[in-house]
């Protein structure tokens, strides 16, 4: 899901990234079906490990204040630390404790098909690749700092547990109806993007914001993007952003409101979808309720400076 080419610039926007799966084509596809691939621990170098240092340090003196209760707690309970990359074998013997859930190790993006059977059966798909030194903000595939350090502490939350299976579940019906697209802008906003109103001020807890030392940031503290209360339909019809910060983020009063997406009835939901409007990623809606309305400068700056500026070279 996360296809974020944030920061480029400098060294990584000339240098041609490495394809992982899915993007390698054939040279990344693996021989078993459900594109698993042993972690391979002992062969991460003294460089891998190094940029997974690099990357949890500088997230770790981020975070407080700014993660939810439930990533902090679920961090703390697991064998994560600055020291080397985790080890999804592990990981899996607390997670599975837990809530239930296992890391498997994938080489990089799976066909959507397999990420979905993945999910349902309660198994995370993380990048076993990490990012060169000369990557660090520069993410186009999942790697094991995204997967690990993002998504796996809220794993440890049973309503996340369950929510996130549920959506692997709904993947697969959603394919066969043709109604992707706006399923994955749930998981988009929520498990990759999604922000918190927790008693004591908004909290991220998406692991797309946590994972990035510039969104976590942003997402939280500027005043450029809008955050609107969340409700299902109105993501499912709102497009996203792949490429930049978003312009809109999705705030949750309490985890139970994702339980929302296991409960419905997909045929009329679908149906009303087919028939209602699309929204642009930063558009707000007379419909919205609104945490702060952002003033869109970021995003305006941006496209100020994509504009050509004439033919005069
Ligand atoms: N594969 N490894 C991996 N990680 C993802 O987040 C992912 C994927 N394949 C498909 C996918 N996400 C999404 O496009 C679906 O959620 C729609
Ligand atoms: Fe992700």
């Amino acid at each position: 899901m996360q296809r974020q080419l944030q920061d480029q610039g400098g060294e990584a926007r000339g240098a041609a990234a490495t394809r992982h799966g899915l993007a390698a084509g054939d040279a990344g596809r693996p021989e078993r079906a459900d594109w698993t691939i042993d972690q391979g621990w002992e062969r991460y170098t003294a460089e891998d490990h190094g940029v997974w240092k690099t990357l949890f340090e500088r997230q770790t003196a981020l975070l407080p204040g700014r993660a939810c209760d439930a990533y902090v707690d679920g961090m703390r309970r697991l064998p994560i630390g600055a020291d080397a990359i985790p080890d999804f074998r592990r990981l899996s013997d607390v997670l599975m404790q837990r809530t239930g859930w296992q890391v498997v190790a994938v080489p990089g993006l799976v066909p959507d098909e397999v990420f979905f059977d993945h999910l349902a059966h309660r198994r995370f798909p993380a990048g076993h690749f990490i990012r060169k030194p000369h990557e660090l903000d520069y993410l186009e595939e999942p790697d094991v700092f995204h997967d690990v350090f993002g998504h796996v502490p809220m794993l440890m939350n049973p309503v996340i547990a369950d929510y996130i299976q549920a959506y692997g579940e709904g993947g697969l019906r959603a394919q066969r109806l043709g109604y992707l697209p706006n399923l994955a802008r749930v998981y988009w906003y929520t498990v990759e993007f999604g922000l918190l109103r927790q008693r004591d001020g908004l909290r991220l807890y998406g692991a797309g914001i946590a994972s990035s030392y510039t969104e976590s940031v942003f997402a939280l503290d500027s005043a450029s993007p809008n955050r609107l209360r969340f409700d299902l339909e109105r993501v499912m019809r709102t497009h996203y952003r792949i490429d930049d910060f978003q312009e809109t983020y999705f705030v949750l009063d309490d985890f139970d409101e994702l339980l929302e997406l296991a409960r419905i009835d997909f045929a009329p939901l679908y149906a009303r979808l087919q028939a209602g409007p699309e929204h642009g990623p930063g558009e707000v809606l007379a419909t919205d309720t609104v945490v702060t309305r952002g003033d869109g400068s970021y995003h305006r700056a941006r496209r100020a400076d994509a504009t050509p500026r004439g033919a005069s070279t």
